[in-house]
């Protein structure tokens, strides 16, 4: 490999008649290194600098006759080829980046990647991509996650991360996505050739031999790149890998050397992004799937990860609603309207003679009789050491292909085959499922006027008053609400792709505030209004999100639930006492309360450039307030409303 050289490969003898003596005294001057960068001082130098220093400070250096004889101005044609670089590598490195429509790239900076960095603001006038700026990796891989849903898995977002220590502070959220498959592209930047690196200085300790070791396990692809050839393959081939059912992150390692370096007069070649699609069952499975279903007298659909955008959520639709099979919806992705009379919770499974699961690891509780299909890309990509795939289970039928993808084709065999289910068993099937569907919506609405009045503000009033300023408008829910009794699922009719993206994926704590934060971007080139319903302890594992989202503007309304507690942790301690007959009431705060001092999280807020107001206590003060965020979120701000709200 060819390296651009470096100061450190070079001896300051050879360096020394490249540089603009009056240039080179003036900025020296100027950083206060004037003696340390000129070496030995003549002895007029020395004492106009005595006499700098007696008047109080440092004047301005005036050169020596001696400096000026030897001084010249600008640099000859000869030096121009040899210290500057026309045609950098991280320019081409950049075009690559272009060419994968990677319109973002959130990076903590670090010097391993300062030629991208370069290229990507003066080359490339950062845009597309444009750079975020996060205080922390683990930030820029959440938000990464957030943003690929909430784009309608349209869009994978790009992190440049330093070196061995920047990709140490990626680990958790990184872990989150894989299992929540979820894509993402992480650079990392490495001093690959230790004969270039600076004797005993930080590029050492930045480097590794192999540096996406500590992220091989939950990955699905990873390369170290020797040349620009092998940049422009192995990141296309990158992008494929990471965006392919079951989709994951990938890591790259780029030179830094390398970045610097002049292109050679070859340029190497920039792939077309091909037209893919994703893994299909096999045709026969497809017809067998479908005739199960189809003799079935009770089917159930259960979907997890299941649709990738609003086509896979009508599609799931129109299946359901073709053999008026109840559909439990876990909720890993928006799958289905939880407004329609066949959105069933998983107590439906149970009720089943035919089970079909889409994308699940676990259908969950069947009948002994049930006959159980399986669609889906599990097994199609694992890794062994993490035990995010669940206890085995084992299907009647087992298919693999994505199941977006597959249920056009199995939408038309049950079309085909309809026939042999006769109409009275399908409004039987219509009118059971719509009462169930009924009942627990009318149970879900009376169970939320529980503690409507009461202070710290109920969950459920808490969401009821959101969904007031929401109601009319184009709202997406980044956040989770899976810690608040699902009060966002079980109230607010959520009937589009983009009203709900699931959960982390691994229920790694940290992953909300920076996830909801990715999810907004996405959703601000589509004008929507974006609720982010916020845990405060999640939101203290990087609460710096909060100012990315202000520099950036990225419109968005975040509300604390604000418990003041590792809300969840506290019960389990709790359960834990009580078996034990050993009280439950105070005990369990130790460890588990985040309070005295209570955070004021509006005043976080504030320092970090966010408007804010709160703690909002009295459930009769939200509405006031929540007006008042909508009014910030609307101008093309984001915001932080803090309400003392009930553990769950
Ligand atoms: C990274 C990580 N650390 C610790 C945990 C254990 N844990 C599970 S729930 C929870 C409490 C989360 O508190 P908060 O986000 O405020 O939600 P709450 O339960 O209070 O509603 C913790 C610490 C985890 N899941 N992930
Ligand atoms: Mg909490």
């Amino acid at each position: 490999m060819k390296f651009w050289k470096k100061k450190s490969d070079t001896t300051p003898k050879d360096l020394e008649p490249s540089v603009s003596r009056r240039e080179f005294l003036t900025a020296a001057t100027a950083t206060g290194l004037a003696t340390a960068s000129l070496g030995q001082p003549s002895s007029k130098a020395q004492a106009q600098a005595d006499q700098d220093v007696a008047a109080g400070g440092l004047g301005p250096v005036v050169p020596t006759e001696e400096q000026e004889a030897q001084e010249f101005d600008g640099y000859t044609a000869e030096q121009v080829d040899r210290y500057f670089v026309k045609n950098p590598a991280s320019d081409f490195m950049v075009d690559v980046i272009k060419s994968l429509n990677i319109d973002y790239i959130a990076t903590n900076p670090g010097s391993s990647f300062r030629g991208i960095q370069e290229s990507i603001v003066n080359y490339a006038g950062n845009s597309k991509p444009e750079l975020l700026t996060v205080n922390h990796e683990e930030i820029a891989c959440c938000m990464a996650h957030g943003y690929f849903k909430g784009s309608g898995s349209e869009k994978v977002m790009g992190i440049l991360a330093h070196g061995t220590v920047g990709l140490a502070h990626t680990p958790m959220a990184v872990y989150n996505a894989f299992c929540d498959r979820a894509p993402m592209i992480i650079i990392a930047g490495n001093h690959i050739d230790a004969g270039a690196r600076t004797p005993g200085g930080t590029n050492w300790w930045h480097s590794a031999q192999d540096m996406p070791k500590i992220l091989r396990d939950f990955t699905k692809w990873d390369d170290t790149c020797h040349s620009l050839t092998h940049f422009a393959d192995s990141m296309a081939r990158a992008y494929q890998i990471a965006t392919t059912p079951p989709m994951g992150p990938v890591v790259i390692v780029v030179d830094a050397d390398q970045q610097e370096e002049e292109m050679s007069v070859r340029r190497p070649q920039i792939h077309r992004r091909p037209e893919r699609t994703a893994p299909h069952a096999d045709a026969n499975a497809v017809r067998e799937i479908a005739q199960w279903l189809v003799e079935a007298e009770l089917p159930v659909i259960t979907a997890g990860r299941m649709a990738h955008n609003q086509e896979g959520t009508d599609l799931l639709v129109e299946l359901a609603e073709l053999l008026q099979a109840g559909v439990s919806n876990s909720m890993g992705r928006m799958n289905f309207p939880n407004t329609h009379h066949l959105s069933v919770g998983s107590g439906a499974i149970g009720q089943a003679d035919v089970v079909l699961g889409l994308e699940v690891g676990n259908p969950g509780r069947t009948r002994q009789d049930a006959r159980v299909i399986t669609l889906g890309t599990a097994e199609l990509f694992l890794k062994t050491n993490f035990q995010h795939f669940g206890r085995y289970y084992a299907p009647d039928l087992a298919v693999a292909g994505d199941a977006q993808a597959t249920l056009p084709a199995l939408i038309e065999e049950v079309r085909r085959l309809r026939s042999k289910i006769s109409r009275s068993a399908l409004e039987k099937r219509e009118d059971h499922w719509r009462e169930t569907h009924l009942a627990t919506r009318r149970r879900d609405i009376e169970n939320a006027r529980h503690g409507w009045d009461a202070s710290p503000v109920s969950t459920s009033r808490l969401y009821g008053e959101l969904w007031q300023v929401v109601k009319n408008k184009d709202w997406a829910m980044v956040s989770n609400d899976g810690f608040q009794s699902s009060w966002g699922k079980r109230l607010w009719p959520m009937t589009k792709y983009h009203h709900f993206h699931g959960s982390s994926g691994a229920a790694g704590i940290g992953y909300g505030a920076p996830a909801a934060v990715g999810a907004a971007l996405a959703h601000k080139e589509h004008g929507r209004f974006v609720v982010n319903v916020q845990k405060d302890g999640d939101l203290m594992f990087s609460p710096g999100v909060l100012w990315t989202a202000a520099h950036h503007k990225i419109p968005m309304l975040n509300v604390m639930h604000n418990n003041r507690a590792y809300h969840a942790e506290r019960m389990i301690v709790q359960r834990v006492a009580n078996a034990r007959n050993r009280g439950t009431a105070e005990s369990s705060r130790i460890g588990n309360t985040i309070d005295n001092p209570a955070i004021d999280f509006a005043k976080v807020a504030d320092g970090l450039g966010m408007w804010s107001t709160g703690p909002v206590t009295d459930p009769n003060d939200l509405h006031a307030a929540l007006v008042k965020a909508v009014a910030v979120v609307e101008s093309g701000e984001p915001c932080l409303v803090d309400v003392l709200c009930s553990g769950r």
